[in-house]
C-alpha cells in the first residue's frame, strides 16, 4: 500500500465543492478538513487528548522550527514526531521554505537553497530541497511538503516566473531526495503569485511530476481576499480530480467556504489559536472579543450555538476574568472553543456537500456571521 490514498466520495453540481476521504498510515481523514497548527509539536495550549475530543484527525507541524529546536535527531530518537508528541493520528509537516522567508533574517536564496540566520540562536543555517526532505523523513509525518519559494505580495511578474520555475526544479529535487515514499506522501506546491496564467503553468508542471497530492501556496500573503479567491478559482481546475488539494495557511471561517466552493480539500491556519491568545473567539454571529469590558457580567457561554466543553461549562464573564488576570486557563478555554468551532464548521460543510445543500449552508452562515469577516 502506498503512503496515502484519496477517495472522491461526492462532487457537487452547483460548485466545485468535493467530499472525500484520505487514508494515511495513522488516520482516515474526511475531507474537506481543517488542520489545527502545531508549529512546535504542540497545538498551543491544547493536549492531544483534547484535540482528539474536538475531532481533529490531522494536525500540521513545521520543519523549520523543529529542525532548529529541538533538532530532528532528538525527535527521531524518540521514534518520530507522533511518538515524541504523543499524537497517534495524522501529521503534515510544512517544508520550511515559507517559514525561512517569514521568520529568519539575512536570507540568501540561490539555486542550491536558502541560507539564513536562525531566529532563535542567530546562527547561520542552510535549507535546500534535499535538506528539507531529509529532515521531514526523520520527523516522519504522514504528509510532507516539497521545498518551495513563496514570492511576496506584490511582486513583479518576472520575479514570480523565475521563482515558480525554481519551485518546479526544487519540487523535482524534493521527489528525488524523498526516501520514505512508502510511509510518507510528498505533496508538490503550486506557486505563481497573482498571475493567473503562471498558476496554470505551475500546476501543469507539477502535475507532470505525479505527486500524490497538491498544495496551493503563495496565497493569503497580503493580497485582498477577492483576488485570492480569483487566483484560486484559476488554479484548482488544473489539478487532478483524484488527488487531494491543500490551500496552505488559509482557514478563516469565510475562507473555508470560499476555498471548498473552489475545490479545496485541506486547510490549515493559526488563526483560531492566535486570536484565542488575545481574547477573541469565533461565534455563529461573528467574532467576539471576550476580553472586552462589555462581557464582565455576561454569564452566557462564548457561543450560544456551540456545544463544546467550554461552552457547556464556562461563562463569558469567567473567561474574561481569567484572561484579565492572565491566568493561562483562560487561553486554553478560548483556544479549545476556537479550534472546535472550525473543526465543527468543516463537519457541517461535509454534511452539506453530501446533502447537496452546501451553497445554502454558505448563505446561512454568512447571514449570521457576516461576509468576509475573519
Ligand atoms: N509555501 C509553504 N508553506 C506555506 C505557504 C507557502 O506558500 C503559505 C502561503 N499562504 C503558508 N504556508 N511551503
Ligand atoms: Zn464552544
Amino acid at each position: 500500500m502506498s503512503a496515502l490514498s484519496f477517495e472522491l466520495l461526492k462532487t457537487s453540481s452547483d460548485s466545485l465543492a468535493r467530499r472525500g476521504r484520505i487514508r494515511t498510515l495513522h488516520a482516515t481523514i474526511e475531507t474537506p478538513v481543517f488542520m489545527p497548527v502545531g508549529t512546535q509539536a504542540t497545538v498551543k495550549t491544547l493536549s492531544p487528548e483534547e484535540l482528539m475530543d474536538i475531532g481533529a484527525h490531522i494536525i500540521l507541524s513545521n520543519t523549520y522550527h523543529l529542525h532548529l529546536r529541538p533538532g530532528e535527531d532528538v525527535i527521531q530518537g524518540a521514534g518520530g514526531l507522533h511518538k515524541f508528541m504523543n499524537w497517534p493520528r495524522a501529521i503534515l509537516t510544512d517544508s520550511g521554505g515559507f517559514q525561512v522567508f517569514s521568520l529568519s533574517t539575512l536570507r540568501k536564496i540561490s539555486e542550491e537553497g536558502v541560507e539564513f540566520r536562525s531566529h532563535i540562536s542567530g546562527e547561520k543555517r542552510f535549507l535546500s530541497p534535499e535538506r528539507s526532505i531529509q529532515v521531514q523523513n526523520a520527523l516522519g509525518a504522514d504528509i510532507i511538503m516539497a521545498f518551495d519559494e513563496c514570492p511576496p505580495y506584490p511582486a513583479d511578474r518576472e520575479y514570480v516566473l523565475a521563482s515558480l520555475l525554481r519551485t518546479t526544479r526544487w519540487a523535482k529535487r524534493s521527489l528525488v531526495a524523498h526516501e520514505r515514499s512508502e510511509e510518507q506522501a510528498l505533496f508538490g506546491i503550486v506557486q505563481g503569485g497573482m498571475e493567473i496564467d503562471l498558476r496554470r503553468q505551475a500546476a501543469e508542471e507539477l502535475v507532470e511530476l505525479d505527486f500524490p497530492g497538491y498544495a496551493i501556496g503563495g496565497l493569503s500573503v497580503g493580497e485582498p481576499k477577492p483576488l485570492m479567491n480569483e487566483v484560486l478559482e484559476h488554479t484548482t481546475p488544473f489539478l487532478p480530480q483524484n488527488k487531494p488539494r491543500y490551500l496552505m495557511g488559509v482557514g478563516a471561517p469565510d475562507d473555508l467556504f470560499e476555498g471548498v466552493m473552489r475545490g479545496v480539500d485541506m486547510f490549515d491556519c493559526v488563526l483560531p489559536t492566535r486570536i484565542a491568545r488575545n481574547g477573541t473567539v469565533f461565534t455563529a454571529s461573528g467574532k467576539l472579543v471576550v476580553r472586552n469590558a462589555a462581557n464582565a457580567k455576561d454569564y452566557a457561554p462564548l457561543d450560544e450555538k456551540c456545544d463544546c466543553y467550554v461552552c457547556k461549562n464556562y461563562s463569558r464573564a469567567y473567561i474574561r476574568h481569567l484572561l484579565k488576570a492572565e491566568e493561562t486557563f483562560g487561553i486554553r478555554l478560548t483556544s479549545y472553543h476556537n479550534v472546535y468551532f472550525l473543526v465543527k464548521l468543516m463537519e457541517k460543510i461535509r454534511a452539506s456537500i453530501e446533502n447537496g445543500t452546501f451553497l445554502a449552508l454558505r448563505k446561512q452562515f454568512y447571514d449570521a456571521y457576516g461576509y468576509n469577516r475573519d
